[in-house]
């Protein structure tokens, strides 16, 4: 958030439906963002933002930002709906899911975005998750909206590269930021950022930038390790370990996505 709003400048309005940020964010009318704040109902930040923005377009200010902010269970299940309601509008946000792959303010309950094999509270050691995660990024291109991309806390300057070009944007601009949870990934505080920096050099979170949902590019290519490194670093990946065929499954799941995107990227970057 503190890179998110360097980028963007106070002429900006944050709408926050329920997740972690909007307790981090502190009870209305206080906000510890140092810009407006609107708290919207879980299902509803997109329509929420498109509101504000239509207020604000009415009122002849079109300088203000207007940046919905929510989790993954905001953005990839219960917000979907109002999301792809105003992409498919062009609604004039930015819409940004930071994503810890779980429910994490209501204790680790499993996502759409959860991976492949991670444990949470609905999905336990011996029923690990057996679905892979939703490649929400190729639903947010199949709009054709003006730019998507994602990005991650471990690449700040890429982050605030994105953020800045989305802000220069017209249209629905959709940022998906990869944010780790250290209690819900069970790792320490301070590997937090290790962890999401893992997560692109295995594979897992691809940083790629995708213009009017037909051009692709891949903005940052960080050498490679391996999916196992980047699992072992995590307690939520315990069960998947000591499982090969789920294990197997897994490393399927990230080389497929990763060949796909290669592929709409048009580079030759398989290996
Ligand atoms: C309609 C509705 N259902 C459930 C809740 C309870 N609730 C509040 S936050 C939350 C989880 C949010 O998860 P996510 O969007 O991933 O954000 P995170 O907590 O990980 O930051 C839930 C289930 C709610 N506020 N409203």
């Amino acid at each position: 958030m503190r890179i998110a709003l360097k980028a963007l400048g106070r002429k900006t309005i944050l709408v926050i439906p329920a997740c972690c940020w909007t307790v981090i964010d502190g009870p209305s009318p206080y906000s510890a963002a140092g810009v407006p704040v609107m708290h919207a109902p879980f299902p509803s930040a997109a329509a929420a933002a498109t509101g504000v923005r239509a207020a604000l377009d009415l009122q002849g200010d079109t300088d203000t930002t207007v940046c919905a902010w929510a989790g993954d269970g905001g953005t990839f299940d219960i917000g979907i709906q109002a999301l792809s309601a105003a992409a498919e509008r062009n609604e004039n946000i930015l819409y940004v899911c930071y994503d810890n792959e779980a429910y994490m303010n209501t204790g680790v309950q499993r996502s759409s975005a959860t991976p492949l094999g991670a444990w949470t509270t609905t999905t336990p050691g011996a029923h690990i998750k057996d679905q892979p995660k939703k490649d929400l990024l190729a639903i947010m291109a199949a709009h054709r909206i003006p730019y998507a991309a994602t990005a991650s806390v471990a690449f700040p300057d890429d982050l605030a590269a994105k953020i800045s070009k989305a802000r220069s944007i017209k249209g629905t601009r959709f940022l998906h930021v990869l944010a780790p949870c250290p209690p819900g990934w069970k790792i320490p505080s301070d590997r937090a950022i290790k962890a999401a920096r893992m997560a692109v050099q295995a594979r897992v979170f691809p940083l790629v930038e995708i213009e009017r949902g037909t051009t692709w590019r891949l903005t940052l290519d960080p050498g490679r390790i391996a999916l196992e490194d980047y699992l072992k670093d995590q307690g939520r990946f315990r069960f998947l370990l000591d499982n090969p065929p789920a294990l197997e499954a897994a490393r399927a799941a990230v080389e497929e996505r990763w060949r796909e995107i290669v592929g709409r990227t048009g580079r030759a970057m398989c290996g």
